[in-house]
C-alpha cells in the first residue's frame, strides 16, 4: 500500500498548501495537449492557474511528465505539453501505468486528473467539459471513463456541461444509474458546453459555492464513494447561438462517423472538428467557459476547506 507515492511528485507549492489545509484546485492537461491549438492552450493554462488564485486557492495542473504523475506544473511544463500537443499521449486510467513505467509523457483526461488528484488528497477539481456516452453508444459502448472516475473516485468536477458531440441524455442515465449527483450551479437546466442551454435538467441547482461546498463534504462524511459534478454554464456575453453551434456539431459528428474514428481519437477528432468549421469562433467561447469555472472551483474549495478545518 501506499505504493503510489513512489509515483507521485507534488510540487513545493502544492504540498505547503495541502499540509497547511489551503483550498487547493486540481486541473487537467489534455485540454492542453489536445484540447486547444499551441499558443492559445498555454496562454490559457497558464491563464486558468492565475484564476484560480485570484479567487483565493492554489492551482495544481497534473500531468504526466518522464513517467511521473505530476501534481502542480511550472511553466516550462505547461509550455512543453502544450507544444508538443497532439503528440503527448492523450492518457486516461487505462493508459497510466504504462507510461508510469516507460517513463513517457501523458495529458491526463478527467478520469487520470480525479485519480491523481485524490492521490494527493485534492477534492475539487476544474476544467472545460468531461467526456460522456457518446451518440451511438447503443452500439459502438463509447462511454468515456470519466464516467465510471465519477462513480468511484471521491473529487467534484466543475465543468460547462458536456458538448452535445455526446447523447447528454444518455450521459445523465448513465450518471444517475452510477450514483454521481449533477449539480447545476445558478440553473436547473443542463448547460451544454457552448450554449447555456441543452432542453436537460440537472438532478440539483445550488445557487451558491458553500451550498455546493456542503453538498460534498456531507457526501465525503457518509463514506460514499465517487465524486460529484457540478455543471457551470458558460457566461452569457460568450455563449454562442444554439442552432449554429449544434448544426456545425452535426457536421462533425457525421464525419467521425463516415471516417470510421474509434476510441480515444474520437472526442479530440471531434472537438478539432468543430474547431476548424467553426472558423475558430468555438476557441473563444471555450477559453472563457474555463476560467468561468476555475473561478467557482476556486471559490467552492475556498468553502469545502473552511468547512474541514
Ligand atoms: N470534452 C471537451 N474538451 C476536452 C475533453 C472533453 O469538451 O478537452 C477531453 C477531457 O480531457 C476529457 C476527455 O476527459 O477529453 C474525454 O475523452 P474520452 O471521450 O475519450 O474519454
Ligand atoms: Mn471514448
Amino acid at each position: 500500500m501506499e505504493n503510489f507515492k513512489n509515483y507521485l511528485e507534488i510540487s513545493a507549492e502544492v504540498q505547503q498548501a495541502l499540509d497547511a489545509g489551503q483550498p487547493v484546485v486540481a486541473l487537467e492537461s489534455t485540454i492542453i495537449s489536445h484540447g486547444m491549438p499551441y499558443p492559445q492552450n498555454v496562454e490559457t493554462a497558464l491563464n486558468v492557474e492565475k484564476i484560480v488564485r485570484q479567487n483565493g486557492a492554489i492551482p495544481a495542473t497534473v500531468a504526466i511528465i518522464g513517467g511521473k504523475l505530476k501534481v502542480g506544473l511550472s511553466k516550462q511544463e505547461i509550455t512543453h505539453l502544450g507544444k508538443k500537443g497532439l503528440d503527448v499521449i492523450k492518457a486516461s486510467r487505462r493508459d497510466m501505468p504504462i507510461l508510469a513505467t516507460k517513463g513517457e509523457d501523458g495529458a491526463t483526461t478527467v478520469a487520470a486528473t480525479m485519480i491523481i488528484a485524490a492521490f494527493a488528497g485534492i477534492s475539487i477539481f476544474s476544467t472545460g467539459g468531461i467526456g460522456g456516452v457518446h451518440r451511438g453508444a447503443e452500439t459502438t459502448m463509447d462511454i468515456s471513463a470519466d464516467l465510471e472516475e465519477l462513480a468511484m473516485t471521491p473529487v467534484m468536477v466543475v465543468c460547462a456541461g458536456a458538448k452535445s458531440i455526446l447523447d447528454l441524455g444518455l450521459t445523465l442515465e448513465y450518471l444517475e444509474t452510477k450514483g454521481v449527483a449533477v449539480l447545476g450551479y445558478q440553473t436547473k437546466e443542463l448547460p451544454a458546453f457552448y450554449t447555456r442551454e441543452s432542453g436537460y435538467y440537472v438532478d440539483y441547482r445550488m445557487d451558491s459555492p458553500a451550498e455546493i461546498a456542503s453538498a460534498f463534504k456531507t457526501k465525503q462524511d457518509l463514506g460514499l464513494k465517487g465524486g460529484m459534478l457540478v455543471t457551470n454554464p458558460i457566461p452569457q456575453q460568450y455563449a454562442m447561438e444554439h442552432d449554429y453551434i449544434t448544426a456545425k456539431i452535426e457536421e462533425a459528428v457525421k464525419e467521425a462517423n463516415q471516417l470510421g474514428i474509434k476510441g480515444k481519437e474520437t472526442t479530440p477528432f471531434l472537438l478539432d472538428k468543430i474547431k476548424q468549421i467553426t472558423s475558430g469562433t468555438s476557441l473563444e467561447a471555450n477559453i472563457q467557459l474555463v476560467y468561468n469555472n476555475a473561478a467557482l472551483a476556486a471559490q467552492i474549495a475556498v468553502q469545502l476547506s473552511q468547512m474541514q478545518h
